[in-house]
């Protein structure tokens, strides 16, 4: 063998007794290792640091979540907090009356129980964000689309971004088949494509159900948003000059069914763009 070489042997699988024998420098064998991992070696250690100066700052985080009959969905979610990762946390449920286990589930699990005093899901959140003392607020559904172990990421991309908020993105993601139907699809690319338009902002998924806010911007918002629903949150956000970011996200399809109905929802938002660009011709 030729100095600093290596031997590198291939043999096909049926086949062992032919094989072939190569040397190549080990300085080339090397290079090329590093070459092939450094880029992926470079996002996982960026993501680290993002984490380790994010524990060294101790941050408090609140997880919020809104159920209504989760029973199912609110166990898987609470059991895929990655709570060691995350230091410091209070995990509150918001619940608007549940009649199955959801409740007796959430406080098995260790989460402090909300309920909340007014319908709605957007009037959870409200609730849930008032109550919560992070300085950092976790917003995900109790319905097992949206995986918890995803919020390290997502802080890691906020804190690195000196973002006031960050939103889970399934476009810029992954969506699991099944997980979001047609129709819905459809009315959610229309009129996130209508609020870019009215709000000249560049936002993948306005309908995202996972979010990350800074305490100052949940306050202000809490102080200003003209309807409790998830999306009149970023025109309150962007109005506050809050710098809203994405992380992508893998959307999977819900344990349990559905407690919105799309219609009403539709109209809803069609409602609060009608007004709010009126109000921005003013
Ligand atoms: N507290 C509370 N949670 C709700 C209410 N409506 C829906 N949810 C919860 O909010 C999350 C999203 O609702 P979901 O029915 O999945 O709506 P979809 O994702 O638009 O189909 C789920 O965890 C629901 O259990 C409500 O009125 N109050
Ligand atoms: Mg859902």
């Amino acid at each position: 063998m030729v100095r600093n070489c290596r031997d590198l042997k291939f043999t096909l699988a049926p086949w062992p007794e032919l094989s072939l024998k190569v040397q190549i420098p080990s300085s080339l064998l090397i290079l090329s290792i590093v070459c092939f991992h450094l880029p992926q070696f470079l996002i996982e250690l960026f993501n680290l640091l993002s984490l380790i100066c994010l524990s060294e700052t101790r941050p408090h985080i609140s997880i919020v979540i809104p159920t209504l009959n989760e029973e199912t969905g609110i166990r898987e979610v609470l059991q895929s907090i990655p709570y060691r990762e995350l230091g410091q946390l209070e995990v509150l449920v918001v619940d608007g009356g549940s009649t199955d286990g959801t409740i007796e589930v959430a406080k098995a699990l260790g989460a402090t129980v909300i309920s909340q005093s007014q319908k709605g899901y957007g009037q959870a959140i409200l609730e849930g964000a008032k109550y919560a003392k992070g300085d950092f607020v976790v917003i995900i559904d109790g319905d097992g689309v949206y995986d918890p172990r995803e919020i390290p990421k997502m802080l890691g991309i906020m804190t690195s971004q000196k973002a006031d908020m960050v939103i889970g993105s399934r476009y810029l993601g992954v969506i699991e088949p099944g997980a979001v139907p047609l129709i819905r699809q459809i009315g959610y690319r229309l009129m996130t494509l209508a609020i870019n338009f009215l709000l000249n902002i560049k936002i993948t998924d306005l309908f995202s159900g996972f979010r990350i806010f800074r305490k100052d911007l949940i306050r202000k918002i809490q102080n200003t948003v003209t309807e409790p629903a998830q999306y009149s949150m970023i025109f309150s956000a962007h109005k506050q000059n809050g710098k809203i970011v994405e992380a992508p996200i893998t959307f999977y399809p819900r344990l349990g069914k559905s407690k919105m109905s799309t219609v009403d929802s539709g109209f809803r938002i069609l409602r609060l763009i009608l007004k709010e660009s009126l109000v921005g011709i003013k």
